[in-house]
């Protein structure tokens, strides 16, 4: 096992044991959502993971320590300090671990500490991916380039037009990552169902989730795959509301010059000024929803 690496006692049982595990980031917590409403949410996300038969793993860096399986003090320190917590990426582990420091885990450092720790799939809301205009920014997540390398399913609603949904189609099939549509032909759009693009395969059920990634990892591939769920009906916004948050989100992130990691930190928490308590409600949802397609597609992965 690697030496920074903490397993919490329950989720070590569980591995040991062959037992369904489900891994869970946060960032959502600290950067994706206002407190109190983080702490609820991730709790009741463990909650609802249990409920569907897996184990939680909420994954973070604590002291230094790579953790897979938070006290709940941890989560609620996480969701307290919120945004200035670190953010972690790929390119932020080594610094934090030499340093003794705190960080919350982005899908890209949730899926290492994920694949070290042995846990083979990952519930979260939404990815990062290529931002809108990256042909002059270059600006495109970590989260894309994990997928290409590391042996993890995600299971997330989509991604938010904060990012150019197209672009970051192209720059997964590039890189080799299946893009899944859970019951669904096309890429959801995190707050709404649809993108108007097309996923690459449509899979109606765990069992056939499982055998997407017992092939994968049958042909020694190193990368792992997505899987884009649709937020459940009755909690997807208007499109014209959404958008419309979005385009104010981006303006003044633009106006203020924000750039790098506090980018999509910053568009998040405008998006969520911008309408209210109403897109929190469809994000805390649908990463509901994500939890439970990951816990009974992680019940199969496990027989
Ligand atoms: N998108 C969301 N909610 C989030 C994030 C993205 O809708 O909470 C977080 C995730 O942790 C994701 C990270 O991995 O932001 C991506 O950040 P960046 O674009 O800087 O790579
Ligand atoms: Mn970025």
């Amino acid at each position: 096992m690697n030496t920074y690496l903490d397993i919490s006692p329950e989720v070590k049982k569980a591995l040991d044991e062959g037992k369904p595990v489900v891994a869970l980031e946060s960032t959502i917590i600290s950067h994706g959502m206002p407190y109190p409403k983080n702490v609820e949410t991730a709790l009741l996300v463990e909650q609802t993971i249990r409920e569907n038969g897996a184990v939680p793993a909420t994954i973070a860096v604590i002291g230094g320590r790579l953790k897979a399986g938070l006290s709940r003090e941890e989560i609620e320190y996480l969701g307290k300090t919120g945004r200035s917590v670190a953010k972690a990426s790929r390119r932020d582990l080594p610094a934090l671990v030499a340093r003794k420091a705190d960080g919350a885990t982005t899908v890209a450092t949730t899926m290492i500490i994920a694949h070290m720790a042995g846990i083979n799939i990952f519930a979260t809301g939404g990815i990062g991916g290529v931002h809108r205009g990256a042909e002059v920014t270059m600006d495109i997540s970590a989260d894309l380039e994990e997928l290409a390398q590391t042996p993890v399913m995600v299971v997330c609603a989509g991604a938010k037009s904060i990012l150019d949904l197209g672009l970051t189609l192209e720059y997964l099939e590039t890189k080799g990552v299946p893009v899944i549509g859970y019951g669904t032909e096309e890429l959801p759009a995190f707050y709404t169902r649809r993108s108007g693009f097309g996923v690459d395969y449509r899979v109606d059920s765990p069992e056939e989730l499982a055998g997407f990634f017992r092939a994968q990892r049958g042909l020694g591939y190193k990368g792992g795959m997505l899987v884009t769920n649709p937020i459940p009906e009755q909690y997807a916004m208007e499109k014209e509301v959404i958008d419309a948050a979005i385009e104010k989100a981006l303006a003044e992130a633009k106006e203020q010059g924000i750039h790098g990691k506090e980018t999509t930190p910053f568009l998040l928490a405008k998006v969520v000024e911008l309408t209210g308590g109403e897109s929190l409600e469809s994000n805390i949802q649908l990463v509901l929803n994500n939890a439970r397609l990951a816990a009974r597609t992680a019940a199969e992965l496990a027989k």
